[in-house]
């Protein structure tokens, strides 16, 4: 029979396994990365539709301080994830944001991000640019104070994941007028920006577009990064050149998509600016699970692209910890071991991008077989053929690079 684990042993239990584990970065190391914890992943309480919350309310302060410790260096949130629906836009926000500035600088933690929930509160029911005026002359607001608090916190980036820009109910809203309802609010954020940033001689945010293919609405106006990207090239936004993506790894999988091509898209469009990072399955809904939990090579994968393209934005840990962690878990265990597998495939990504015999495979694939000018496709078929079992080999090694089986490690007996 196994031994039982008393309450009063459990955490040092968690924590002896997890030093275990080993392979975890001093908070030095953590801090060199563009990472970023959002307040509602640190607080999420482990709630759902048909599950209830598992883990006590975490005030922002807090969330800031542990945030610290391990050494993620930047933070985000919601407005209303600081500040009460009712008291936003008030004198109480101001009090608010005052006390969050000091608890930032006594910890040595800078805000990233600022965004608006356009999703929770009953206000948005028929999202945020539905047919009644009041409402989007609301939500207009909202995103201007959002822009005023990205401001007050220092913040670089906002981001809008619209959340409920769509329908449960086709025929019921003419979706074009929404879209450029939608745009109107948009418009008026940049404009607040703009306002705001001539004011104080401080630089503009960069105000970054998140799809969701779907949830909270059955259907999704905007559901995916290309559709944002085509929303910013559309012409109906006032100042294009401030808006770009925050694509989310998980929302282009939901869809079916290759977050990696996903990606590359948004880099060739020049908009990508923000990154949300975690994992899921394709084709489900919005599991919200710490990066390379599920997928470690597609995120090797996707991190090579970024590291070889230059990508300096955020990395924002828009995950959910499990349910079955405890309060103790998040802080001691979930946040820890997410960063430290965002930095080992990074690092990871670093020795793919120089690896030998990726190197030289690809400049073989590149240089081709000499036909050039050739116009018998036969030929350059036969020409090339011995060369694209290269494509193979790549993969292999980029598994092998994953796994540290380059470095010599192998499973059983080599030669038997
Ligand atoms: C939900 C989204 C959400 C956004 C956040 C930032 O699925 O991923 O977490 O990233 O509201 O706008
Ligand atoms: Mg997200
Ligand atoms: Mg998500």
């Amino acid at each position: 029979m196994s031994t039982t684990i008393p309450e009063k042993d459990q955490r040092a239990l968690v924590d002896r396994l997890m030093s275990a584990c080993g392979g975890s970065y001093s908070s030095e190391v953590r801090r060199r990365y563009f990472i970023s914890g959002p307040q509602w992943a640190a607080a999420y309480q482990g709630q759902a539709l048909f599950h209830a919350p598992t883990r006590t309310a975490v005030e922002p302060a807090e969330v800031i301080e542990r945030l610290a410790e391990i050494g993620i260096g930047w933070w985000c949130t919601h407005d209303t994830d600081i500040i009460p629906t009712n008291h936003l836009m008030s004198d109480r926000q101001a009090e608010i944001l005052d006390g969050l500035v000091a608890a930032l600088e006594r910890n040595g933690v800078q805000c990233s991000m600022v965004t608006g929930e356009t999703f929770h509160h009953g206000v948005w029911a028929g999202g945020p640019a539905g047919e009644q005026a009041e409402v989007r002359a609301y939500a207009r607001r909202r995103l201007e104070n959002v822009v005023e608090i990205g401001h007050k916190l220092g913040a670089q980036f906002v981001v809008y994941w619209p959340g409920t820009l769509g329908y449960q109910l086709q025929g019921v809203v003419d979706e074009t007028r929404m879209l450029k309802r939608y745009a109107e609010e948009i418009n008026a954020a940049c404009e607040k920006d703009l306002a705001v940033s001539r004011a104080s001689a401080a630089s503009t945010l960069r105000h970054c577009l998140e799809a969701k293919p779907f949830e909270p609405q059955a259907e999704l106006l905007l559901p995916t990064t290309d559709a944002m990207l085509g929303f910013i090239s559309s012409g109906l936004l006032t100042h294009p050149e401030m808006v770009g993506v925050n694509p989310e790894y998980l929302h282009e999988l939901m869809w079916g998509g290759a977050p990696r091509a996903a990606l590359a898209r948004a880099l060739v469009a020049g908009k990508l600016w923000h990154f949300d990072i975690n994992d899921g399955y394709r084709l489900k809904h919005d599991v919200d699970i710490g990066i390379g939990l599920v997928n470690p090579l597609d995120w090797l994968n996707v991190l090579i692209l970024l590291r070889a393209h230059g990508y300096q934005g955020p990395f924002n840990l828009d995950y959910k910890p499990p349910r079955t962690t405890s309060n103790y878990g998040v802080f001691r265990v979930s946040f820890p071991s997410a960063v430290d597998r965002f930095i080992t495939l990074w690092e990871i990504a670093g020795e793919a991008i120089s690896d030998p015999v990726i190197n030289e495979a690809t400049k073989a694939l590149e240089a081709g077989a000499g036909l050039a000018g050739s116009e018998d496709a036969d030929r350059i078929f036969e020409a090339n053929k011995e060369l694209w079992t290269l494509h193979e080999v790549i993969g292999h090694r980029l598994v092998q690079i994953l796994l540290g089986a380059h470095r010599g490690r192998t499973v059983g007996p080599l030669n038997s």
